[in-house]
């Protein structure tokens, strides 16, 4: 079997304050890209809603949030001189933004660029977490399902620059339907970008469970699914506002080969072989072999157990 490698990179980001100016957060993204390339990357993971403060936790009108937080294309004069930097560095990268797309709605969106800077594949956040409606009582809000529609494609799988590529975004990596969704398409690498606030607003859960949470759903997927995964944080504390760090890659083992030791920038990398996954492909999870879809009907046909909670 030929040699495959992707050199990979998950640029971690720290706080992004509100009067942090879009100038100031593009300059350390592209710092991170340029350590990126100088140690060795083919591809770069961004986090989820990279370019502003994770915006959800605040109350405001959809017009007011679309004016201050939302990308009305892709690329725009604020963001191209990182597909500029990337196209002269020859590295790819997944960036997380808030899409307006007046035709189709607002979205939480990823997308998948290749080493020519080149847009290849689009995703919109499918399992948006949070509330419509306004919590008074909360310490903060997430309105995620106020500001955002529901993703309206599937999970993908793309090629980019020779790699099976699929992306996902922050909640979706704790439904293992989006990970078999991918798998089932020969996905080799996915890009995941995440803000995950350290504090559970709907129920007192201990805070060590968040990381628990995200490590062992990262783990068990990239295991069940024969991929590598590149998970990006956006982290820190952003105006008072905690959200953990732990931006990893996970090989197709299950073993995490590099995870960032900070709440801030940060930029891990690992030399990843792509036909590690081979053997899990083609023994305990050669799907064509194995899987019996016609005993899991249910998980197409039957969204829950029973009444659902608000
Ligand atoms: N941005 C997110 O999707 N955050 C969610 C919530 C549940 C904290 C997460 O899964 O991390």
């Amino acid at each position: 079997m030929s040699q495959r490698r992707l050199g990979v990179a998950v640029a971690q980001v720290g706080a992004v304050h509100v009067s942090d100016s879009r100038q100031r957060t593009l300059d350390r993204l592209i710092a991170l890209l340029q350590e990126a390339k100088s140690r060795g990357a083919d591809f770069v993971v961004f986090p989820e809603l990279t370019l502003a403060t994770f915006f959800p936790r605040y109350w405001m009108s959809q017009q007011e949030a679309e004016e201050r937080y939302f990308e009305h294309s892709m690329p725009n004069p604020n963001v191209q001189a990182l597909f500029d930097e990337a196209r002269r560095l020859e590295v790819g990268f997944y960036l997380g933004y808030a899409e307006l797309c007046p035709k189709e709605g607002p979205f939480n969106t990823s997308i998948l660029v290749n080493k020519k800077g080149q847009i290849i594949g689009k995703y919109r956040k499918v399992h948006l977490p949070g509330h419509s409606d306004h919590k008074l009582d909360a310490p903060f809000q997430h309105l995620e399902k106020k500001y955002f529609q529901v993703g309206n494609d599937t999970f993908k799988v793309w090629g980019v620059d020779e790699v099976q590529m699929g992306m996902c975004l922050c909640n979706d990596r704790r439904w293992p339907e989006t990970w078999r969704v991918m798998g089932l398409q020969g996905a080799e690498f996915v890009a995941l970008g995440y803000n995950t606030p350290s504090i559970n607003i709907h129920w007192p859960e201990p805070v060590h469970l968040r990381m628990h949470h995200h490590l062992i759903t990262l783990q068990a997927s990239a295991y069940q699914n024969a991929v590598w995964i590149g998970a990006a944080a956006k982290c820190g504390v952003e105006d008072g506002h905690h959200m953990i760090g732990g931006s990893v890659i996970v090989a197709p083992t299950g073993e995490i080969v590099a995870q960032a030791s900070t709440e801030e920038d940060e930029l891990i990398y690992f030399n990843a072989d792509l036909n590690l996954g081979q053997p899990f492909r083609d023994h305990v999870f050669n799907f064509a072999k194995h899987r019996r879809p016609e005993h899991y009907q249910l998980i197409v046909e039957r969204t829950g157990v029973g009444a659902s909670l608000a």
